[in-house]
C-alpha cells in the first residue's frame, strides 16, 4: 500500500482529533473557571486588584487572625467584621471600577474592575 492510500484515513483521524479536542475544551474550560475570590491575608487584599465580568459574585475570605472588613468607597457594599475564615460576597452587576477598604485598617485597599 502506498502512502497515498492512507491520506483519507489520516485526514479523518486529524479531523476527529480536532473536533474532539474542541468539544472537550469548551465545557471543561467553563467548569474549571474559579469564582472570583480575594483572600485577606497579612493585612492585605490579595490580589489588590481583580477584574471580573459584569454579573460576577466576588468573595472575600479573611485568612488573618485579626478581624477585617470589606467596605466599598462609594457605599455600595459593607461587610460586618470578618473573623478568621469568615467570608463576604457581593455581586457586581454593572461595569465600573469599585474601590474598597478595610474600615479597621484604612491602609488596606483594593479595587474590583467590572467589565
Ligand atoms: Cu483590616
Amino acid at each position: 500500500m502506498t502512502l497515498k492510500g492512507y491520506w483519507p484515513l489520516l485526514a479523518a483521524a486529524g479531523l476527529a482529533l480536532l473536533l474532539g479536542w474542541g468539544g472537550l475544551r469548551g465545557p471543561s474550560a467553563a467548569q474549571t473557571a474559579e469564582p472570583p475570590r480575594i483572600v485577606v491575608k497579612n493585612f492585605m487584599f490579595q490580589p489588590m486588584s481583580l477584574t471580573v465580568e459584569a454579573g460576577s459574585t466576588v468573595t472575600w475570605t479573611n485568612m488573618d487572625e485579626e478581624p477585617h472588613t470589606v467596605v466599598s468607597n462609594s457605599g455600595l457594599f459593607r461587610s460586618s467584621a470578618l473573623d478568621t475564615k469568615d467570608s463576604f460576597s457581593f455581586k457586581f452587576d454593572k461595569a465600573g471600577t469599585y474601590g474598597f477598604v478595610c474600615s479597621i485598617h484604612p491602609q488596606m485597599v483594593g479595587t474590583i474592575v467590572v467589565q
